[in-house]
């Protein structure tokens, strides 16, 4: 093999900053990028999703000479339990999150967690309204504890009520498709048990059964992503538009380097905070001040609400370390390579585990706790002034690569905004646009990285084509990463890369608030925040289904992962299309092993849900699957209307 061709595979990313770093790293210190070569060729039954391993006869393997396992399951059987084993994972994770806020609220309200406090009683107010529990006369902390009983039923609760966090966010007409499937979850956690149940050796065998259950589990996953996200507006503040920055010029040589990781608010609003107290104990140090930025999710929760800078996403984690400049990386749960404590070791850098669930060997532990938040935050802080002590004498070398980035577009940022141009009916400002064809329609950009595909690539191109495409733009997690490094969440992307409508349109919310914004105008892509907050981007669909008075299969919403990787996207994937929106994946999951499980993916979950998945690794033709998705969605929204109209009908098409 040649050198370059070698080096250009060690090198799989598009970004400048990581490119700069793993080029004058030459492969000495061994990061994911390596390992990923190192891994080559993986293993093709895993890859198609027909090995099974569920139990201790396995594994048993899909071949020519033996089509079923020891037991006899077929390889639609094996596939299906699989996919659905993976839901069950990002269901459990999410959930974990959301049951973790849960838990600080009731600290608070118990008085065990007095660091927290109630930040948007207004956000209460109106979760409390939209789950249908009155308000008058209660005070706030009466008002948080029935919600939170609420979202404890909708936690644990083994009778078949709707649970209220699926009821209340979804038009009725979804709802009413999730009963008559059979699908609503009685509970989160009744609905995990029962997946795993279902998926035992020996149990369910129908691959239509099984994805059922996968879809119901999925539902599942939406409302504990909801749970975490509204609790955590109400205890830190909905998020409003920011100004800050991104990628690893935002390391700063002088200042005490934190890097916050992982994905739970909890933690990082308080490392964020105590940071700012501690500027003095920094500068006692010989350091300027204390810098936070932040990786993956609880960086977009951090940058949504404080304007904490992006550091960088999933893939480069490991990457910042081999700039000499990061002191500390304090980690709390999810997406944490393990691989980041040797990389470490290599370096001053402190890794911090937080976390009774996510610990790494020989990584520095200090056991985070509600009851004290601060003191424990205060922790980790003076660690990272101990290891920019050590810092000194030490070559650094940042690449200089950094764009600016508006963020924080909650749904209720958003209405606020399109209020200036129509203060009545916001979201009508969007179905307007749409319907007059300025506006192709919205894509959601969601999901992480992933090296079978070169990083960050198919999040940019497929960006950059559909802006010009006049498409509205909204992201989340490492795909709003992606886009905040690579310079697509600022005003001038929108210069350079929008299309004459999508431009019209946002210069026409920007003239409208030019007060409101203090001088920030909008960016090419709406930073909708973390994983969880995907459920900020349904929100939005579900605000344009109701607008225009239909389900969610009319409306011209699309979502993308071009570069999923972990069982969450699986998961969010799974519910997205479930609630009827057409989903593209960028990397082939596990399932084309078998054709009957990957048919019921694209197609059965269309005549079914009327969401499906688009699979398509090449970002250019996916950029054209996905604009085809719109524009039928949009025809369709038409000539339904207008048939309506014709023949005076007070109901529009219930078809898709
Ligand atoms: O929850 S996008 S790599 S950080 S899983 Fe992980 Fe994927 Fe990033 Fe956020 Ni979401
Ligand atoms: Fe093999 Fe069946 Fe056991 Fe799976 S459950 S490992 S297919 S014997």
């Amino acid at each position: 093999m040649s050198e370059e061709k070698k080096k250009a595979d060690h090198m799989r990313t598009i970004d400048p900053a990581a490119l700069k770093v793993l080029d004058r790293n030459e492969g000495r210190i061994e990061t994911a990028y390596d390992r990923y070569v190192k891994m080559q060729p993986q293993c093709n039954f895993g890859r198609t999703g027909v090995c099974c391993r569920i139990c201790l006869q396995g594994p048993c393997r899909i071949t020519k000479k033996s089509s079923k396992g020891i037991c006899g399951a077929h390889g639609y059987t094996i596939v299906a339990r699989n996919l659905i084993r993976a839901i069950t994972g990002g269901t459990s994770a999410h959930s974990d999150h959301g049951r973790h806020m849960l838990y600080t609220l009731w600290g608070m309200l118990e008085g065990h967690a007095s660091d927290y406090a109630i930040e948007d009683p207004a956000k209460l107010r109106r979760v409390a309204r939209r789950l249908g529990v009155a308000a008058d006369g209660k005070d706030d902390q009466e008002l948080l504890g029935e919600v939170l009983k609420i979202a404890v039923s909708d936690f644990t609760k083994l009778n078949t009520e709707p649970c209220k966090w699926l009821e209340t966010t979804v038009v009725e007409g979804r709802m009413q498709k999730i009963t008559d499937c059979n699908i609503s979850p009685r509970s989160i956690q009744t609905t995990i048990a029962e997946t795993m149940a279902q998926t035992h050796m020996g149990m369910d065998a129908d691959p239509v059964n099984l994805i059922f259950q996968g879809l119901k589990t999925a539902l599942a996953d939406y409302m504990g992503m909801h749970i975490a996200t509204d609790l955590s507006d109400i205890l830190f503040g909905t998020p409003k538009p920011v100004t800050s920055e991104a990628n690893f010029g935002v390391l700063d040589p002088e200042m005490v380097n934190i890097a916050v990781h992982g994905h739970n608010p909890i933690l990082s609003e308080m490392i964020v905070r105590t940071a700012r107290e501690m500027k003095a104990e920094a500068e006692a140090a010989g350091a300027k001040g204390i810098k936070c930025m932040g990786i993956c999710c609880t960086g977009n929760e951090v940058l949504m609400r404080q304007g904490v800078p992006v550091l960088t996403n999933f893939l480069s984690q490991e990457l910042p370390m081999m700039t000499g400049a990061m002191d500390l990386m304090v980690v709390d749960v999810q997406c944490i390579m393990p691989g980041l404590k040797a990389v470490s070791e290599c370096f001053h850098t402190r890794i911090v585990t937080t976390m009774d669930n996510a610990k790494i060997p020989g990584a520095y532990h200090v056991a985070f706790s509600e009851e004290h938040a601060m003191a424990k935050a205060r922790e980790v802080v003076e660690l990272a002034i101990e290891a920019f002590k050590e810092r000194k004498g030490k070559p650094v070398d940042i690449p200089q690569v950094k764009h600016k980035v508006t963020a924080g577009f909650s749904l209720e940022a958003m209405e606020e905004i399109l209020s200036a141009v129509n203060p009545e009916q916001p979201i009508k400002v969007i179905t307007d646009a749409v319907d007059a064809g300025q506006l192709r329609g919205v894509v959601l950009f969601a999901g992480c990285n992933n090296l079978r595909v070169l990083h960050d690539k198919s999040h940019t191109t497929i960006i950059q084509e559909l802006a010009k495409n006049n498409v509205l733009l909204v992201a989340t997690g490492c795909a709003a990463g992606s886009a905040a490094k690579m310079g697509l969440l600022n005003e001038d992307a929108v210069e350079q890369y929008a299309g004459e409508g999508l431009k019209a349109f946002i210069n026409t919310l920007n003239e409208a608030n030019k007060d409101k914004l203090g001088g920030k105008k909008l960016p090419l892509v709406f930073h909708m925040g973390s994983c969880v907050d995907n459920t900020r981007a349904f929100d939005l669909t579900n605000s344009l289904a109701v607008q225009w008075g239909v389900d969610i299969p009319k409306v011209p919403f699309v979502a993308s992962a071009p570069e999923a990787m972990s069982e969450k996207a699986v998961s969010i994937g799974s519910w997205l299309v479930t609630l009827g929106i057409p989903t593209h994946v960028g990397v082939v999951p596990e399932v084309t092993g078998s054709a009957l499980v990957d048919g019921i993916a694209l197609q059965i979950a269309h005549d079914v849900y009327g969401g499906y998945f688009i699979w398509e690794e090449d970002p250019e033709k996916a950029a054209v699957k996905i604009l085809e998705a719109l524009d039928e969605r949009t025809w369709k929204l038409k000539v339904h209307r207008q048939a309506q109209e014709k023949y005076e009908t007070a109901a529009i098409s219930a078809g898709w």
